[in-house]
């Protein structure tokens, strides 16, 4: 049987391999670009798909997950920007708490919504404490909570931030610059908090080469999570699996 995808996430982070996550926002994808995007990730052995969108306005979530199941044996992990996002054809679900932001509706509100639905599916439900780091350009994630992002500058926001989260036991850390970020989140601030929490950290928003890869995996993020720039160049797939392996191969520890 395979294995629980957070024991899989914890797995790799006690080894200290990195991975790599392929965000499917089903909005942006044409299922042609989705398939040619599902052949190389086979081929470069992704880790992950996550799939959601801060806005989804077509009804294309099942189709998508649909595509990846037949297509593909990489889990896929609903990454969900409301609470329509919830999809049986997945492996799992984050279960998202907007902990950078002060909206109740995001912090408790839209989760006791979702919850009965949640109960009644077989989906794997990952609490995760999600905070939204400004990445210098609009957020749509932010404008929809109504919520302010953690300047990138303010570190110790994000780390005590990061140290509540883990104190009222979230199981992951999502630091998200945003989709289609200028900036990625500083590895400065990554490796400030991976110091001092050890649960699993993801981040992503604004991630488009291996040498932005390198500095981020090097400051302790264990998820790396590429949207737009795969969208863009589905080839950099091959790049940026091709660090993480890199890096793996050289700092891989037993478990
Ligand atoms: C956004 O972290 C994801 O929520 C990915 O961002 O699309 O900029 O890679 P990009």
């Amino acid at each position: 049987m395979r294995k629980s995808v957070y024991d899989q996430i914890i797995d790799n982070k006690n080894q200290g391999k990195k991975s790599v996550a392929v965000l499917i926002d089903p909005d942006h994808h044409k299922l042609a670009n989705l398939e040619a995007t599902l052949t190389i990730a086979n081929r470069q052995h992704v880790d992950y798909f996550f799939v959601g969108g801060s806005l989804i306005i077509q009804d294309r979530m099942d189709e998508c997950l649909r595509l990846i199941r037949e297509r593909s044996s990489i889990p896929a992990v609903l990454f969900p920007g409301n609470c329509f996002q919830i999809s049986e054809y997945a492996d799992a679900l984050l279960f998202l708490s907007l902990i950078s932001g002060r909206n109740p509706e995001y912090l408790i509100g839209k989760h006791v919504e979702a919850a009965p639905k949640l109960h009644m599916t077989s989906l794997e439900i990952i609490p995760t404490g999600y905070m939204i780091i400004d990445g210098q350009n609009s957020n749509t994630a932010a404008y929809i909570s109504q919520t302010m992002p953690i300047p990138s500058d303010k570190v110790e926001i994000a780390v005590a931030t990061s140290l509540a989260a883990e104190l009222l036991g979230f199981k992951l850390l999502y630091l998200d610059a945003g989709s289609g970020a200028q900036k990625a989140v500083n590895p400065e601030m990554i490796s400030r908090v991976s110091a001092l929490i050890k649960i699993p950290i993801i981040t992503g928003g604004g991630i488009k080469s291996g040498s932005q890869a390198i500095s981020l995996f090097k400051a302790g993020a264990d998820i790396l999570v590429i949207g737009n720039a795969i969208e863009k160049d589905p080839s950099l797939i091959v790049e940026l699996t091709g660090v993480a392996r890199e890096y793996n191969f050289a700092n891989q520890k037993d478990a």
